[in-house]
């Protein structure tokens, strides 16, 4: 009911904060199945200070939109792309169906057809749904990445997009962009990477030795790529971000706002009025961080992966779906559904709808919430 006079604002705050004691929170260690994470402190002050301001309306907001264009080309450097172009956005949604339509406006065919690998993201079943674009599944290997030959059987003149993915949502498998790529320019069709959770780990992986493929602008049949700064990125959520290689991909799906404060202004976002503050807390971040930065991160979150990985293989009645390729280890035992009823009763946040349970190593998960958790799953099982 839409209440008829007003209450005081600490009565207001205490009923919020019984309301919201359901949730959990990252501080108490007892999230381990989410992509999401404890904001950096930075980040929570960017955001706090520059609250109001709006990147639907860059003519009111010049400094917010020039940091915009900087940080996409922080993050296309990342992606070793000299001129990008994109957006921060709400999140790898949101970036994944304006890549779609990109692509679909650049190709113009009648029955637009995207190929993408089974484990693809349910955010693509969005992107069909919105676009009319067809969805044709390719099918996996034994180690869970997309069998490429089978991408290259199913494209047809109706094709206007491959999709690879680098770091499944289910298993963090990084598929072989490098053939996708080979594939894709071969016959001329764009290549776009969902990279939302694995673009802020794997560069940085890469740097510390870890034995990953290409998955960047660096190979030419990449158009796009996704990228979510509001996962390991560290920024609150939303932020997301896009980076096409070429401008006709912005310009293809770019609509005119033309009386704005900055005059004729062009959104290729889906969302009108948008946060500038969030991508003001990716630009302090990187800032911030630096290249160094992350890697710190990315080396905790990949070592403590291993470890805990190797502890689960010692518990009988448990075992690993595959080997950890980036920080997410994914596990399956016998009698899932009682097992996963049972830690969910201890509290913890984790789920296995997928047939087994996946464990994020985001920043906010530390060792001894994992030892607690193991604990836990043994006494269980
Ligand atoms: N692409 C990939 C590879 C993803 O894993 C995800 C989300 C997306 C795109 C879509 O990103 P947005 O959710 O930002 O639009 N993957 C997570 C998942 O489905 C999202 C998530 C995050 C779920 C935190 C739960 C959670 O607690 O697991």
């Amino acid at each position: 009911m839409f209440p008829e006079k007003g209450a005081d604002e600490n009565e207001v705050l205490a009923e919020l904060e019984k309301k919201t004691e359901k949730d959990l929170t990252f501080d108490s260690g007892k999230i381990l199945g989410s992509m999401c994470t404890y904001p950096h402190p930075f980040a929570r002050k960017i955001i706090t200070r520059y609250i109001d301001r709006n990147l639907g309306d860059p003519g009111l907001h010049l400094g917010s939109r020039e940091i915009e264009y900087e940080t996409v080309q922080m993050l296309g450097s990342l992606l070793h792309l000299k001129r990008a172009h994109g957006n921060i956005v709400s999140g790898g949604t949101e970036a994944n169906i304006l890549a779609v339509r990109a692509f679909r406006n650049v190709a113009d065919v009648e029955e637009p057809e995207v190929i993408l690998p089974k484990s693809a993201h349910f955010s693509f079943l969005k992107a069909s749904d919105l676009l009319r674009v067809k969805l044709v599944w390719a099918e996996l290997k034994k180690d869970y990445s997309v069998n490429v030959k089978d991408v290259e059987t199913k494209i047809t003149d109706n094709t206007i997009g491959i999709v690879g993915i680098a770091g499944t949502t289910g298993l963090g498998v990084v598929d072989d962009i490098p053939t996708l790529s080979d594939i894709a320019s071969d016959y001329g069709i764009p290549l776009h990477v969902d990279a939302a959770f694995g673009g802020f780990v794997i560069p940085f992986a890469k740097a510390l030795g870890y034995d990953l493929p290409d998955f960047d602008f660096k190979l030419k049949g990449v158009q796009s790529i996704t990228i979510d700064p509001h996962k390991m990125g560290m920024v609150p959520i939303p932020a997301g971000g896009i980076i096409f290689r070429e401008k006709k991909f912005l310009e293809a799906i770019s609509i005119p706002a033309p009386y704005l404060a900055g005059g004729k202004v062009w959104q290729a976002t889906i969302t009108g009025t948008r946060p500038g503050a969030n991508a003001l807390a990716v630009w302090a971040m990187i800032k911030h961080l630096g290249f160094e930065g992350y890697t710190k991160i990315v080396k905790e979150a990949m070592e403590l992966s291993r470890w805990f990985a190797s502890e689960l293989k010692k518990i009988p009645g448990v075992y690993l779906i595959r080997e950890p390729v980036l920080n997410i280890v994914s596990f399956g035992t016998k009698e899932l559904e009682r097992i996963e009823g049972e830690l969910k009763n201890r509290g913890w946040g984790i789920s296995a709808h997928r047939g087994y349970i996946r464990i994020v190593m985001m920043p906010h998960v530390r060792r001894e919430h994992l030892e607690k958790f193991l604990n836990d799953l043994r006494e269980i099982l």
